[in-house]
């Protein structure tokens, strides 16, 4: 009939006319203002956009501890997921309820104005256990609780000024609003959400496909692109993947749409508040598979959930939502019929040939530039993955030497770095540390804090040519652990580290004070002297461990070549 109900209508965001907008922006150039977070600015566009509707604001403290400890606002409205915004010590201290502050993207542009009605402390191994199911550090949302995140929160509605920024996939990014508008206009009534952030395979076309069928609703490609999961592929090279494979779907019943969303990885009330966003976002179905959302394993090497919990739960609660559950076991390709079926549908699973590769198999067929089935994926999405995560022995990488003054480090360095450019293929450079100290750091001393900025200069510098398919050497004398640790974390996301203790004794360095400055320290005339009167904090977690004494330096140089080989960092 003509009667239905007005065909996905607007729903509310949270920001003023374009006019009050203006007027607010320069208003608030005189409040307090917060810079937000990359995480913090996901929530933000979400809850101005309606993403996050019914909610108003970053949740005050009566939400927050209904919604951790029964999934509810205040007045029972359910909501799985605390939205609020965590500041530092210091910010909080002058701020008080009844006040209002900005809220500024990174690179300090205004986009909301946060009215405070709530500062608290929360219990955060509380809101990790009822939130995530367990206080452990190897979640990645229950690290960022404790780690990262700051340990007050504001609450309190929100007025939106303007959009976040974003320079990328521009075209490809659709607020609530404007989803709805679309499926309106294409009169789609029926819409199954695909929720992804992983590049997509053939597994998960079939599976897209038979949902739409299932639901006989149009479908919705809807990958995130705000946080996902560390480590994950990111997201520029996903979106090139999506719009690669796009072409292998009926263009007049399947769209895709970007989602700005910070995920959580939280499971089972992942699951429910991915729903509730997919509905904002206008559609009726949401695919919920196998492990859906899932944070991997915890400290005890478990899973940190059934793999079906999240669709018990969301069961539980659709109703109530108002979007209902496409659920999906776990597909598999089914040699003998050449095609991907539920493996809890196979009846026949000791007369077929079941093939299966895992994320991590995936990953080393990369890293090693194995082949990767036509069955398993399409050569689009295999050429873009290749072309992100080329074989370890086209990749970046640093090889970092420590050890005391005078123990060799410079000298085997020269060494690799010459027969590093003998072999040719990847730019290489060395960051010798009295090189380094002549430039990058010349204005450095030789305390603690002057030591670290040192080395984290050298890690920073090192972590971009990593980044950028390089070879960095570095060979300061890096005396402390935890500095080392830092940048071996901070290059580790480009690139391989390699860390070569060049480990000369002290007695030996001395003996032969090639530069004359452990005389000179031993006489008190340079104070502060590695080994003599500063500490050295040996490596126990080094690659490589080399000794100098009765070595040439080309054995050594040898044991370093050898081990980026074994490493496939070089060519055999
Ligand atoms: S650090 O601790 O990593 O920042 O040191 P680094 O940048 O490698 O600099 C070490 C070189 O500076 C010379 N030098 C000293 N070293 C240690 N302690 C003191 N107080 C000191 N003063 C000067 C020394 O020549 C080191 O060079 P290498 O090549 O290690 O011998």
């Amino acid at each position: 009939t003509n009667m239905a109900a007005p065909l996905h209508a607007p729903i509310p965001e949270l920001y003023v006319s374009y006019d009050s907008a203006q007027k607010l922006k320069v208003e608030a150039g005189e409040l307090p203002s917060w810079d937000l977070t990359a995480r913090q600015v996901c929530d933000l566009e979400l809850l101005m956009n309606g993403g996050f509707n019914p909610l108003k604001g970053f949740m005050g403290q009566e939400d927050y501890d209904n919604v951790v400890e029964n999934m509810r606002m205040a007045d029972g409205t359910l909501w799985p997921m605390p939205i609020t915004l965590d500041v530092s010590e210091a910010f909080a201290e002058g701020i008080e309820p009844g006040q209002d502050i900005a809220l500024r993207d990174a690179e300090g542009v205004i986009l909301a104005i946060l009215s405070i009605s709530d500062k608290w402390t929360p219990n955060k191994a509380r809101e990790a256990e009822k939130v995530y199911g367990a206080d452990d550090l190897a979640h990645p949302a229950v690290n960022y609780l404790h780690n990262v995140a700051g340990p007050i929160y504001l609450g309190g509605a929100i007025t939106g000024i303007q959009q976040p920024v974003h320079y990328d996939f521009r075209a490809r990014r659709d607020t609530p609003n404007e989803l709805r508008a679309y499926f309106r206009k294409l009169g789609w009534r029926k819409i199954v959400a695909f929720q992804t952030r992983n590049p997509l395979h053939r597994a998960h076309q079939e599976l897209t496909f038979r949902a739409a069928k299932e639901a006989q609703a149009n479908l919705l490609i809807h990958p995130v692109v705000g946080m996902t999961k560390p480590g994950d592929v990111d997201h520029f090279t996903r979106v090139r993947c999506y719009e690669a494979v796009l072409d292998q779907y009926p263009a007049a019943t399947t769209s895709m749409s970007l989602l700005n969303l910070a995920m959580r990885m939280a499971g089972p009330r992942e699951a429910v508040w991915h729903g509730l966003i997919r509905k904002n976002h206008g559609c009726t179905h949401f695919i919920v598979g196998r492990d859906h959302a899932g944070p991997g394993k915890n400290s005890a090497g478990e899973d940190f959930y059934g793999p079906y919990d999240a669709q018990d739960l969301f069961r539980e609660h659709q109703e109530e939502m108002g979007i209902e559950m496409v659920d999906f076991k776990h597909m598999v390709y089914v040699q003998e019929r050449a095609q991907y079926e539920p493996a809890d549908e196979i009846t026949d699973k000791d007369d077929v040939t079941i093939l299966n590769i895992s994320g991590t198999e995936l990953r080393r067929r990369l890293r090693e530039g194995l082949e990767i089935p036509e069955w398993f994926s399409f050569p689009q999405v295999v050429e873009e993955l290749r072309r992100t995560s080329p074989p370890r022995s086209q990749q970046g990488f640093t090889v970092f030497f420590t050890g005391l003054s005078g123990s060799g480090k410079s000298t085997i360095a020269n060494a690799i770095m010459v027969k590093l450019m003998e072999q040719g293929g990847r730019p290489v450079t060395l960051l010798d540390g009295d090189v380094v100290r002549k430039n990058l750091s010349s204005e450095l001393g030789f305390s603690k804090e002057h030591r670290d900025l040192n080395i984290r200069r050298i890690g920073y510098v090192a972590s971009e040519i990593t980044k950028n398919g390089g070879i960095a050497i570095c060979a300061p004398i890096a005396p402390y652990t935890a500095t080392r640790r830092a940048v071996r974390e901070e290059i580790e996301q480009f690139g391989a580290f390699i860390e070569v203790h060049v480990a000369t004794s002290l007695e030996e360095c001395e003996r032969r004070d090639r530069k004359g400055l452990y005389k000179l320290a031993r006489e008190g005339k340079i104070k502060e002297f590695t080994g003599i009167s500063d500490p050295y904090e040996e490596p126990t977690n080094a690659e490589l461990v080399v000794d100098t004494e009765g070595m040439d330096v080309d054995y050594c140089a040898q044991q370093v070549l050898l081990k980026l080989e074994s490493m496939g960092l070089i060519a055999a």
